[in-house]
């Protein structure tokens, strides 16, 4: 009976009370935590990987937004692109259809050209047939040609004596818009032709000595100095004309049809001079 109480106050010593009021040894109470710990254990773990796994999807979250982004931009400029090239394709279309309505203007133009051509065609006629009438009136050679309305023949030359006054060099270009130059004489014959009829006017002639201090005709041959031409004492070159810088660089026929010297910027008539046409 001793024994047995003995054994039992061992065990009372040694035994541990479970919730339910059962006694539990040690490895009992070891195994009962051990469960919950791995339990929590594995979810910290996993608590852990999915925290990891969460900053790497956020990393790959914010590069997909930066090429959303990059994405947007292209499509954005894409779109802008697209836009300008369909207003290009509105103004092409315009421009087309502008064409397109111009044309009947445009074959009116080509028409009216044609009978422009066909003007100066009949107005070539008309110069021929002037050409023959004059030759028969003034019982020319035929292979004289014809000189503009307006202008003088001698020969196959024409001379056309203005009624205009203008400084040398503004005669000078008068003369070369009309097809023509300023006189040039190289013969007696149109020497007594042209003084006919300017004397006793002054009309420039196409002499001057300008250019190199030497006289020369307009089309830079040399003159070869004729001092019965010119008026006595002339060329003399006078500077106390008053008319800015620079002498007497210019000839002209005075009023007895003899040559003078005088400061190119005078105003006063003058004579062109050009070859017939031939009809
Ligand atoms: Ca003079």
């Amino acid at each position: 009976m001793t024994t047995d109480y003995l054994h039992q106050n061992e065990m009372d010593k040694t035994a541990l009370w479970s919730k339910e009021g059962f006694p539990v040894s040690g490895v009992s109470r070891y195994r009962r935590w051990l469960i919950p710990g791995l339990t929590a254990t594995i979810i910290l773990i996993l608590i852990i990987s999915l925290g990891a796994s969460n900053s790497k999807m956020s990393n790959r979250l914010w590069s997909v937004e930066q090429r959303v982004s990059n994405l947007s931009n292209v499509i954005q400029s894409l779109n802008s692109s697209l836009q300008h090239a369909q207003e290009t394709a509105k103004k092409v279309e315009q421009l087309q259809f502008s064409v397109e309505n111009n044309k009947d203007q445009l074959t009116s133009v080509d028409d009216a050209l044609k009978q422009l051509s066909a003007l100066d065609s009949l107005s070539r006629s008309v110069a021929s047939l002037k050409c023959s009438l004059e030759r028969i009136i003034n019982n020319s050679s035929a292979g004289d040609g014809c000189c503009p309305l307006g202008w003088d023949q001698s020969g196959f030359l024409c001379f056309f004596f203005s009624s205009l006054s203008l400084s040398w060099n503004e005669s000078r270009v008068w003369c070369e818009e009309h097809q023509a130059h300023l006189l040039i004489i190289h013969s007696d014959q149109t020497w007594d032709f042209v003084t006919r009829r300017t004397i006793p006017e002054l009309f420039w002639v196409g002499l001057s000595d300008w250019r190199t201090g030497r006289w020369e005709w307009v089309n830079r041959t040399p003159y070869t100095m004729e001092r019965r031409r010119w008026v006595p004492g002339q060329p003399d070159s006078w500077a106390g004309h008053g008319l800015g810088a620079g002498d007497e660089d210019c000839a002209h026929l005075h009023r007895t049809g003899r040559l003078n010297d005088l400061h190119c910027s005078t105003k006063m008539r003058f004579i062109c001079q050009r070859h017939s046409i031939r009809a």
